[in-house]
């Protein structure tokens, strides 16, 4: 049987969102973060191969890193809507949002938020000229991506339902994460109906409240 280690307000939330709309068995154990640090706790890490969340164990391997998880957990249970087949027509679109999911969109989050939240924590001094500094690298690196990856989605929601067209796919999957965390964080607003429509088809799915069961928070999302 899969254990799942979730950790609280984290990625990991993807794994148990998969697994209950497989309707497959697993056993949970929670962590949670470092009160200091936020960090995933000392036991955490001694279950994580890189001390990241998610991290699952099966039969004596330990993985971490969401898509791979995600693909992992596909091959034991396989699913032609989860994972559109080679023949599918959603398969480019399939696969363009599972990678850019992580590929591009969660680093670009990151970087954004280090950029906004590294001014707020060094002496005084530095405030100033270090705002001045990264508030002009975020202007100009790290929101004309975000704005494409939005833009991208906002067109295809507008075309499909789900992230890989027709169905729900892992793409769904892997893209709840950022996808929650813009919301709450308003960089997704009123601007922006379709991926706001799509929040609203994903939070009505079974599975997904199920997960948020399981989950027991307010939100899945870690804001800083
Ligand atoms: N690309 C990795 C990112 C993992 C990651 O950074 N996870 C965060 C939670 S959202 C984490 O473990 N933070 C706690 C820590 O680094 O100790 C994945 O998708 O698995």
């Amino acid at each position: 049987m899969i254990t799942v280690h979730h950790l609280e307000y984290s990625q990991s939330f993807r794994i148990l969102w998969l697994l209950e709309e497989l309707n497959v068995d697993y056993e949970l154990k929670l962590y949670e973060r470092d009160k200091k640090t936020n960090l995933a706790p000392a036991e955490y890490k001694a279950v994580s191969p890189l001390g990241t969340a998610p991290a699952i164990s099966h039969e004596g391997v330990n993985l971490s890193e969401s898509n791979a998880i995600i693909d992992y957990i596909l091959d034991l249970h396989p699913s032609d809507t989860l994972r559109p087949s080679i023949e599918s027509g959603d398969r480019a679109r399939y696969l363009f949002w599972m990678h850019a999911s992580q590929g591009s969109l969660m680093p670009v989050l990151l970087i954004s938020m280090m950029f906004r939240i590294i001014p707020e924590r060094v002496p005084f001094f530095l405030k100033p000229i270090l705002k001045s500094v990264l508030g002009v690298a975020n202007k100009g690196f790290s929101q004309p991506r975000i704005k494409a990856l939005i833009d991208k989605a906002e067109a295809d929601l507008g075309e499909a339902n789900w992230f890989g067209g027709e169905n729900v796919t892992a793409a769904d999957i892997s893209m709840c994460y950022p996808m929650e965390s813009m919301r709450a964080n308003g960089t997704i607003n009123d601007s922006h109906p379709n991926c706001l429509a799509w929040l609203e088809r994903v939070n009505a799915l079974q599975s997904y409240q199920q997960a948020k069961e399981k989950d027991g928070k307010p939100s899945i999302v870690f804001s800083i």
